[in-house]
C-alpha cells in the first residue's frame, strides 16, 4: 500500500518567505519548509495497482498553467480548538479548473468522490497542542500577508510516509500543464 496525494509544489523563494513568518507559538509543530505544498486532492492508502491507475488518469489531464497567489492566514479547528494554521490561496478559475480535472480523473481511476469542499491552503503548523490564543495572535499578526504571484506549470503526485514528528513526502510523478493563454488571445 502507498499513501498518496496530489498537490502543487511551491518555489523555494516562496517557501523561504513562508517559513520566515513561522515561530513564536509554544507547542506548535511547524511544517518543515521542504514539506510546504497546496493539496489538490488527498488520496490516502491505495494498493500498487491502483497507484498505477491514478498515475495513468493524472497523466491524461490537459489544463492550462496559471499564476498562483498566496494571501492571508487562517485556522482549521472546531469547538474552540485550533488544529492547524495555514496561508490562504486565491481561489482563481484556473486553479479550480485544475482541481476539478484532478477530481474527475481520479474518479475515473476508481476512487470515491471527495466529499469535502476544495479550500486551497498551505499548512504552516499543527497547533492542537498549542494555546488557541497564541494561534489567534499569529493570525492577527500575519493576516495582511500577500505573496507575489508565482507561475504554476505543473502538478505533482506525492507519496507520504508518516514519521514520528513529521511526514516524509516524496515527489513520485510530475505532470506538466499547458502554456497559459497569452493575454492577447484572452482579449480577442
Ligand atoms: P492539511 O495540510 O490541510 O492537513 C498530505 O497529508 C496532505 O493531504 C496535507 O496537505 C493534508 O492537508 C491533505 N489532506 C487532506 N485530507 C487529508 C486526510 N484525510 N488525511 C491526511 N491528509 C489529508
Amino acid at each position: 500500500m502507498i499513501r498518496l496525494f496530489v498537490a502543487l509544489s511551491l518555489p523555494e523563494a516562496l517557501c523561504d518567505e513562508l517559513s520566515m513568518m513561522c515561530g513564536g507559538i509554544p507547542g506548535a509543530r511547524w511544517v518543515p519548509e521542504e514539506n510546504y505544498h497546496l493539496t489538490l486532492r488527498f488520496i490516502g492508502e491505495v494498493p500498487g495497482w491502483q497507484a498505477q491507475e491514478v498515475d495513468d488518469a493524472l497523466a491524461g489531464i490537459r489544463a492550462p498553467g496559471f499564476d498562483l497567489t498566496l494571501r492571508g492566514v487562517g485556522t482549521f479547528g472546531k469547538s474552540g480548538r485550533i488544529s492547524a494554521l495555514w496561508v490562504g490561496v486565491e481561489k482563481t478559475e484556473p486553479l479550480v479548473f485544475l482541481q476539478s480535472k484532478v477530481e474527475t480523473a481520479l474518479q475515473r481511476g476508481g476512487l470515491e468522490p471527495e466529499r469535502k469542499r476544495f479550500a486551497p491552503h498551505v499548512t504552516l503548523a499543527r497547533t492542537d497542542r498549542a494555546a488557541p490564543e497564541k494561534a489567534i495572535a499569529f493570525v492577527q499578526a500575519h493576516n495582511l500577508f500577500r505573496a507575489a504571484p508565482v507561475p504554476v506549470d505543473g502538478f505533482t503526485l506525492y507519496s507520504s510516509r508518516l514519521g514520528k514528528e513529521q511526514a516524509v513526502y516524496e515527489r513520485e510523478v510530475e505532470y506538466g500543464l499547458l502554456d497559459p493563454k497569452p493575454a492577447a488571445a484572452i482579449r480577442a
